[in-house]
């Protein structure tokens, strides 16, 4: 078996931690990571009862964690009592009430607005005022269907305020899907705006929300934000324009102390089959989790101004635009528009105009913007930047490289973050300051985390220099609880493969510094010949390639191998002249050259785009069975961002035979 990730990660350079632009790191060297690591793992207990007074608790935690792997039971700081809106926003207040809490950086170029501490107060109070009048008690659920407004972080956290279980739908999301997600939660209460605007483009998200709930007797009052003036048509009795409500309801309340495994979320993932599945967050736990790791992962401070460029509808936006951030007293950043709008230099004008010291953002964003070529990115100053963080898929090294060298001026530090939205926060990921980088690993687990490979049989794969699925050990404070309303759906898909652990779904090799490569879902690991390869390396090595902007790769049915490997590629504007089977061809030769032989495609295919999630996520489902010429068996694509790119695929596909 050739090792295709050994060989890849054995010449890439190492990053050394820099000091200068982490000079005030809370964990400022690669001795403290590993001795403070240790005693996470040594002795969980202290460490987590000490990590517990990053929030502000009613009652502190009387047992810090209390877990069951048969019965799938993990419960932290049971006995404490503390409640996460007003860890976000109340106790915020009295030091630092005039400042910044959210940027609101609006879709049309150079709009922002920003919103102290004091005003999120007082707006989150109102509308949970007007939840309860709405009917909404502790424990019940609310959908949120909004666009990146600020509307949607007072709404999660006036759910917060009061006990109530928040299940924010991403507003690409078709009608089926919202209505499917209100169902499976039992919501009451649905908040949605009359249009989004992203892009330049208006999305009709009233006309939506009204064709899910059609019917729908759950749902008793519907809650519209006026994003746009557009008339939308209102159902009386059931729809009210949230700002009438609000102006109607005094600007505080209460908060309901829970107990720190009272539900906060519901947040539906899709996994590799069924419908999709509503992950469950608790309150205490997830909370310290997200904290923690957005202080040291990012190396927050109080002047720090912070950037997720990700929607609050992903994991990614509730750990790490609202409940991370805000419980840390950051200033946060909800940016509306897109990486390409107005123009492909969108990111780098936003932080200049707000002076962004952290940027966090998905590498499908970074090579759609790569693509456009350097100018958008040197145009602009981008020196109040020092963090730049990366999630939701593996990292080329290509264009880890380029986010270094280019967005980062070779001066900041890019932390490659693992995590998934059944973790809560980043498991895998450098710290600035203390881990030094090797482009395209996340590098080393974080405190209190214990990664595990196992084999096929479950062994456990000891030492450096394995691959293996990935799994972790033990509990950690931000781990999913359950699956709402199917406990055992979340025990079955997590807990039964590998009994004791709970497995990721990833692939992942330590490499022979103990470094951390996540190779893909295991699903897309391929098996060419006896040969076992990551689609992930193949992707890079194709990325790598100077005509090239973006690269899927997936397994198909090959006479010979068993599976052969099959090329999707985008080529880059220069390239689009060039005859596409020249082009095949010198791919071919390249992704030999720079990995091997048995990493060979067989076949290439220049398509004009790939089919994606709304998060950006490749679809290889879809592409697997293009490149099988199953066209008939597509299965659903509804939940694409632009399904009509499935028919140019598959045109493309037919032509090539
Ligand atoms: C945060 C998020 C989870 C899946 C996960 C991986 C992949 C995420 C990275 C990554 C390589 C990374 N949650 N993934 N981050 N792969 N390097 N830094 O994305 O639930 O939507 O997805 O995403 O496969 O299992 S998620």
């Amino acid at each position: 078996m050739v090792d295709i990730a050994a060989r890849f990660g054995s010449f890439v350079a190492m990053y050394d931690p820099k000091p200068d632009i982490v000079k005030h790191a809370h964990v400022n060297s690669l001795a403290e990571y590993r001795r403070l690591y240790r005693l996470s793992i040594d002795d969980p207990v202290a460490f987590w009862r000490r990590q517990a007074d990053l929030l502000t608790w009613f009652h502190p935690p009387q047992t810090i964690v209390d877990r069951d792997y048969d019965a799938v039971d993990f419960s932290w700081y049971s006995g404490g009592r503390l409640n996460a809106c007003f860890n976000c926003v109340d106790r915020h207040v009295a030091d630092k009430g005039e400042k910044t809490a959210i940027i609101w950086a609006a879709d049309e170029a150079g709009e922002y607005r920003h919103i102290t501490y004091r005003e999120l107060k007082h707006e989150v109070c109102r509308l949970a005022n007007v939840l309860i009048a709405h009917g909404v008690k502790s424990g019940d659920r609310v959908c949120i269907y909004l666009p990146m407004v600020p509307e949607l972080a007072y709404a999660m956290l006036a759910c917060a305020r009061i006990g109530a279980i928040h299940s924010v739908v991403f507003a690409g999301f078709s009608a089926d899907s919202l209505r499917d997600r209100i169902i499976d939660a039992g919501c009451k209460v649905l908040l949605t705006a009359n249009e989004g605007v992203r892009g330049g483009k208006k999305i009709p998200l009233k006309a939506t929300a009204d064709a899910a709930v059609e019917g729908l007797s759950i749902i008793e009052s519907v809650l519209v934000v006026k994003r746009t003036a557009a008339e939308v048509p209102m159902r009386a009795g059931r729809d009210h324009w949230l700002a009438d409500e609000m102006r109607r309801h005094r600007a505080t309340c209460p908060v309901e102390w829970m107990s720190p495994e009272s539900p906060l979320f519901i947040l539906y993932t899709s996994g590799s089959t069924g419908k999709p599945k509503g992950v469950l967050h608790t309150t205490g736990g997830y909370l310290v989790y997200a904290a923690l790791t957005h202080k040291l992962v990012f190396d927050v401070h109080d002047d720090d101004v912070y950037f997720c460029a990700a929607d609050v509808g992903w994991v990614t936006g509730h750990s790490y635009i609202v409940y991370g951030p805000l419980a840390n007293g950051t200033t946060t950043v909800m940016f509306e528009s897109t990486p390409l709008y107005p123009d492909p230099g969108r990111y780098w004008r936003v932080i200049d105009d707000i002076g962004a010291t952290i940027f966090y953002t998905a590498p499908t964003a970074l090579r759609a913007v790569l693509r456009e070529g350097d100018d958008w990115v040197t145009r602009h100053s981008r020196k109040s930047l020092r963090i730049l963080g990366s999630v939701g898929e593996p990292i080329n090294p290509e264009v880890w490289t380029w986010y270094h060298d280019v967005v980062g001026d070779g001066r900041c530090a890019v932390v490659d973050t693992w995590w998934q939205t059944e973790t809560g926060g980043i498991l895998i990921a450098p710290l600035p300051g203390a881990t030094p980088c090797k482009p395209g690993s996340a590098t080393l687990p974080f405190f209190g985390v214990e990664p595990i490979l196992v084999d096929e049989e479950g062994k456990e794969l000891h030492g450096n220099g394995v691959s293996g699925n990935l799994c972790l050990r033990a509990s950690w404070p931000g781990q999913a609880r359950t699956i709402f309303g199917d406990h055992e759906r979340f025990r079955e898909t997590y807990f039964t493969r590998f009994p004791g652990l709970y497995f990721t779904g990833d692939g992942c090799r330590r490499d022979e510094d103990g470094y951390y490569w996540i190779t893909g879902r295991v699903d897309d690991v391929i098996n060419v010949a006896g040969h076992r390869l990551g689609t992930a390396e193949i992707e890079s090595a194709l990325v790598a390639h100077d005509a090239v902007a973006e690269a899927a790769v997936v397994g198909y049915p090959h006479d010979l191998k068993g599976t052969g490997i099959f090329a999707y590629v985008i080529v880059k504007p220069d390239a689009e002249r060039e005859d596409p089977a020249q082009i095949a061809g010198a791919l071919k030769e390249h992704v030999r050259h720079v990995i091997g032989a048995i990493a060979t495609p067989d076949r290439v295919l220049v398509v004009p785009g790939l089919p994606k999630t709304r998060s950006g996520k490749i679809m290889r489902r879809i592409l697997r069975k293009i490149a099988a010429g199953e066209f008939e068996e597509l299965g659903d694509i509804s939940t694409l961002a632009d399904p009509a790119v499935v028919e140019r695929v598959v045109a493309a596909r037919q032509a090539m035979r």
